[in-house]
């Protein structure tokens, strides 16, 4: 049957792109609810079900929905989640308020769909939405995991500005016009100018001396793929694109691995497109992956260090797609 779609926080990068995404799949709407904070409330908002207008956020406008999905902070959705999944509809939290709770299921639907359970969080029914950057790298990790088994990942990521929002993408692009025309540059997003620069900081500094967007991946990548205690080290750089992210993983494997027989696992494998014909520069880009559901991988080649237990690869997704709005209509799409 259709379903009472809730998407709060809509007027933000991820929530326009959860009412798009929703459409492009032709996942069943019978209505459509928008909601956001009192400044938007009353205003309307142009989407492919037509003009609807936004209303301010309560747990009361939203409770007799089927579906209810949040694109808000960790604090919101620590604030009300709990209560909307209790009253009944099947809420699905891109934040990380929940993502760590041994009852709450964090789900790439490709990889861990076995993990919804629909009674699960206390009567409600709560899943979480991964980081951006992990969902992006399990999509080619899982069949690697199944095929060969993985020992150790190594991952490096060159983040889109969308990470941070429309705000960020809005920065990139009047920092550029600010450089090029001689202006001068202030940046309130990133902690330093975007533009014709990169910065190795994304999210707060751990005592560890990681970033906690870093220690997102490791800790999300252990708990999607089910495996509590895989080392994974995680370098996370922003630079001056719009929306994909881009990763460079290398994986140290259980079993003997070779290129070839990697490829052949990643071309039958749900979500990724294979982009890997180097003779003619074909690989994974910002620019071709931007607006596709699938993860772009390629530059697959045996990795020297671990000999012939050693993977290179990289990878591209749409941060706000595979990395936020598809992933999240997609658990939804679990339970039709
Ligand atoms: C970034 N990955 O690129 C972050 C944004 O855990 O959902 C998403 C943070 C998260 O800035």
């Amino acid at each position: 049957a259709p379903r009472r779609v809730a998407v709060v926080g809509a007027t933000g990068a991820v929530g326009r792109e959860m009412v798009e995404v929703l459409h492009r799949r032709s996942f069943p709407v019978s209505e459509l609810r928008l909601l956001a904070s009192g400044r938007s409330a009353g205003k309307v908002m142009e989407t492919p079900y037509g003009a609807i207008a936004l209303q301010e956020f309560s747990v009361d406008r939203v409770k007799d929905c089927d579906v209810v999905l949040l694109a808000v902070s960790g604090d919101f959705a620590k604030a009300h989640a709990p209560a909307i999944a209790a009253a009944g509809p099947l809420v699905i939290d891109n934040s990380s308020a929940f993502r760590y709770d041994a009852d709450i299921p964090l789900i790439v639907p490709e990889i861990n769909a076995a993990a919804f359970d629909v009674s699960n969080g206390g009567g409600g029914r709560l899943i979480a939405n991964p980081n951006c950057t992990t969902a992006i790298a399990v999509v080619a990790l899982g069949p690697l995991h199944r095929a060969f088994g993985l020992k150790r990942v190594i991952v490096s990521t060159y983040q889109a500005t969308s990470g941070a929002g429309a705000e960020g993408m809005a920065e990139l692009e009047e920092q550029t016009r600010n450089r090029l025309e001689g202006r001068p540059v202030t940046n309130s997003v990133f902690h330093h100018p975007i533009p014709f620069n990169l910065i190795p900081h994304i999210d707060a500094f751990q005592e560890n001396g990681y970033t906690k967007e870093e220690m997102k991946v490791t800790w999300e990548t252990r708990k999607i793929l089910g495996l509590p205690d895989l080392p994974v080290s995680c370098t996370a750089v922003r630079i001056p694109t719009y929306r994909a992210h881009s990763e460079a993983i290398t994986i140290e494997t259980i079993e003997p691995v070779t290129a070839e027989a990697a490829r052949r696992v990643l071309a039958d494998a749900a979500g990724v497109k294979l982009v890997d014909d180097t003779a003619n520069a074909v690989y994974p880009m910002p620019l071709t992956a931007t607006g596709q559901f699938d993860v772009e991988v390629g530059r697959v080649r045996n990795n020297p260090v671990f000999g012939d237990h050693g993977l290179d690869l990289f990878v591209c997704g749409d941060q706000l797609l595979k990395g936020a709005a598809l992933n999240a209509v997609q658990i939804a799409e679990l339970d039709l």
